[in-house]
């Protein structure tokens, strides 16, 4: 007769260092590949499955939340499903069975990478685990998958996350990666026990300071960029009107010219924002853009001399940057829009100050300003700006602010760290006088794909800024084709996809409505299904290459029936379940379905994008998420 021990460290069975510390239905087995220690336990799981680990006693470093890293095979029998894992702790001797810990869905993870999945321990539970005195303690790991599924997922790293020094309180939960409690939506402090800036305490919730509903954004109570009220208020906001400052700067134009070109670009997006005014005629605009002032800094008006003979640029003098900049064609200095001599040339006097004159921070502030469309010249060399900048507050998912996070980046650059942050979101874009609206719609739709796209932004990479904007934004505009279809890219921009000269780059083709097939450098991939749903703004649902809007290869003029590609894709059907078994209905599109938009955004990409902005989640579109809630408004996000 032999007698063991049972030496069960909790450090061994939680980092699944030894599988025959675990049991269950299916054959387990101990994996080299793992995220702790030298050894992870692979579950060969089919349907429903439990793992149960041998007896521990009383445990050390019990915190509110356990970590466990799961690695998901790369056979997925069911792509639309990949299934869940559920946590479940049992102390019988202190009357413990099955606590429940939560589920986490499996669905649309990546694949063949450990994944860390996070589970709560309710309260009463984390006192009895810490107070110790058992030695019956047992997790339970539920594993279920399609029920033909046919690899090994492998299970590593069960931790306690660490606490935050306070507790959270009923308005606030814990970020384990800061440490720091994450405030709902108006709360604020170490432990989320007072009132945001902005918010007071009414009946013992926090609510905008500035409080009644407004179907008009801005409004009595709200009027600047990143208000509170526009988070807390967001549902309710049919009609967003934002102030449009625009400053030109183009010697060769007149302010007649650029005015019109700039009511044509406003005109673009008052259709853009009809909610699918293709078949709505009568759906009013959502977004209607209002010009705060046209301030022409062009040489020679307003009592200043003409530009010096034998001036070599078509912008004026007053354009902000430098001799060398100018000379060599380097970026103009955005921080002079920010400073005290561009405030006097936009002339809104400071009530507060005789004489002076308010700075665009406080233009913004005031919610005078909320973007500024610089009317310039591309024509002759000259110091450059990008087609989009914006400084975007960001959020926590709750709606609440993170305090002094801005994103300096949009569309393909950045704000230099010479240029003041206001304290609330501004955008700078730069209209070419000499292109139609569709252009510069195109420069701010490359924008929408930054803020809305977060950290799947297509251009210059960035961190998200707010997730619930994601959320419905990158699978609308296809920028989730690595976690959609395994693809080792996000967005079909990223293809490698080599210019022909004097052609440009095509290689995307549709070989039915439901497929494509891609040539990524000579790398062929064909899928089907496939279905890009909206596309963004360089790729519509049936596009060869970047740009091309009629799906016809290289651009040669209005998208004709006869050679503008077919697919079938859900972006009119995006969130609106009208499919068997809720899925968002397919319709087949082409570029016929936007060629009508094509004197009202000519030029760019403009009459695509006004289809593309035309299927967004709008006031009263009722978009839905796959659980029901609600996809919220494009517009009051441009202005979070
Ligand atoms: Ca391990």
């Amino acid at each position: 007769m032999s007698t063991h021990a049972l030496v069960a460290s909790q450090a061994n069975v939680l980092g699944f260092e030894d599988a025959t510390q675990w049991q269950s239905t299916v054959a387990l087995s101990s994996s080299t590949t793992h995220s702790q220690g030298a050894k992870s336990l692979g579950v060969k799981a089919k349907g429903y499955v439990e793992v149960n680990s041998v007896a521990l006693s009383s445990l050390s470093g019990v915190t509110s939340m356990l970590s466990i890293d799961m690695q998901l095979p790369t056979a997925q029998s069911n792509p639309s499903w990949h299934g869940f894992v559920q946590l479940l702790v049992s102390v019988p001797s202190k009357g413990i069975y099955n606590a429940f810990l939560g589920q986490q869905e499996l669905t649309g993870r990546p694949l063949s990478q450990f994944l860390p999945l996070t589970f709560s321990l309710p309260p009463s539970l984390v006192t009895t685990l810490r107070v110790g005195g058992y030695q019956d303690f047992k997790i339970k790991v539920v594993v279920n998958v399609p029920w033909d599924a046919t690899g090994t997922y492998l299970f590593d790293n069960l931790h306690f996350l660490a606490d935050c020094p306070t507790a959270c309180g009923a308005h606030g939960a814990c970020n384990r990666s800061t440490l720091a409690c994450d405030c709902n939506l108006g709360w604020a402090g170490s432990a989320c026990a007072t009132c945001a800036a902005g918010f007071v305490l009414q009946a013992g919730a926090c609510v905008p300071a500035n409080g009644d509903s407004a179907s008009v954004w801005p409004n009595q109570f709200s009027k600047a960029s990143s208000d509170a009220w526009l988070v807390a208020h967001h549902d309710e906001i049919q009609t967003v009107k934002p102030n449009v400052l625009v400053l030109d700067f183009v010697n060769v134009s007149t302010p007649a010219s650029d005015t019109a070109r700039v009511n044509q670009i406003f005109a673009a997006h008052a259709e853009a924002s009809r909610m699918q005014g293709f078949k709505n005629p009568a759906q009013p605009s959502q977004l209607q853009y209002q010009l705060a002032k046209f301030v022409d800094l062009r040489d020679g008006v307003n009592g200043r001399p003409a530009a010096p003979a034998g001036f070599a640029y078509q912008n004026s003098t007053l354009y902000p940057a430098s001799a060398s900049a100018r000379s060599t064609s380097a970026g103009v200095d955005y921080s002079m829009f920010f400073g005290q001599a561009f405030a006097n040339l936009y002339g809104y006097a400071d009530p507060a100050q005789p004489g002076r004159f308010l700075t665009l921070c406080e233009l913004v502030e005031r919610g005078l300003v909320h973007e500024v469309w610089v009317v310039a010249s591309g024509d002759v060399p000259d110091a450059g700006m990008y087609e989009v900048l914006e400084s975007k507050q960001r959020y926590l998912p709750s709606g609440e602010k993170i305090a002094g996070s801005f994103e300096r980046c949009a569309g393909n650059g950045c704000f230099d760290t010479t240029v003041p942050i206001c304290s609330r979101s501004v955008r700078i874009g730069m209209v070419n006088y000499n292109r139609g609206p569709g252009c510069f719609m195109e420069s701010l739709g490359h924008g929408m794909e930054s803020s809305l796209g977060g950290s799947r932004s297509p251009w210059v990479g960035h961190d998200t800024i707010f997730a619930p904007m994601e959320s419905w934004f990158v699978p609308f505009a296809a920028l989730n084709l690595d976690t959609k279809y395994g693809l080792p890219y996000r967005n079909l921009e990223s293809a490698y996809c080599p210019d022909v000269v004097g052609v440009g780059s095509f290689c995307f083709s549709y070989p039915t409505t439901t497929s494509i097939r891609i040539d990524s450098a000579g790398s062929i991939t064909t899928l089907n299904p496939w279905d890009a749903v909206c596309g963004n703004v360089h790729m519509p649902p049936n596009a060869q290459g970047q740009y091309d809007i009629c799906g016809d290869g290289p651009r040669i003029g209005p998208c004709e029936a006869a050679t503008s590609t077919q697919v079938s894709t859900s972006c009119v059907g995006y969130g609106r379940h009208g499919g068997p078994g809720g899925a968002d209905q397919q319709q087949v599109v082409s570029g016929m379905n936007w060629t009508q938009y094509d004197s009202l955004a000519s030029d760019c990409d403009g009459p695509w994008l006004v289809w593309w902005e035309q299927n967004m989640p709008m006031f009263g579109s009722g978009q839905t998420f796959a659980d029901g809630t609600r996809m919220k408004s494009v517009w009051p996000y441009l202005y979070y």
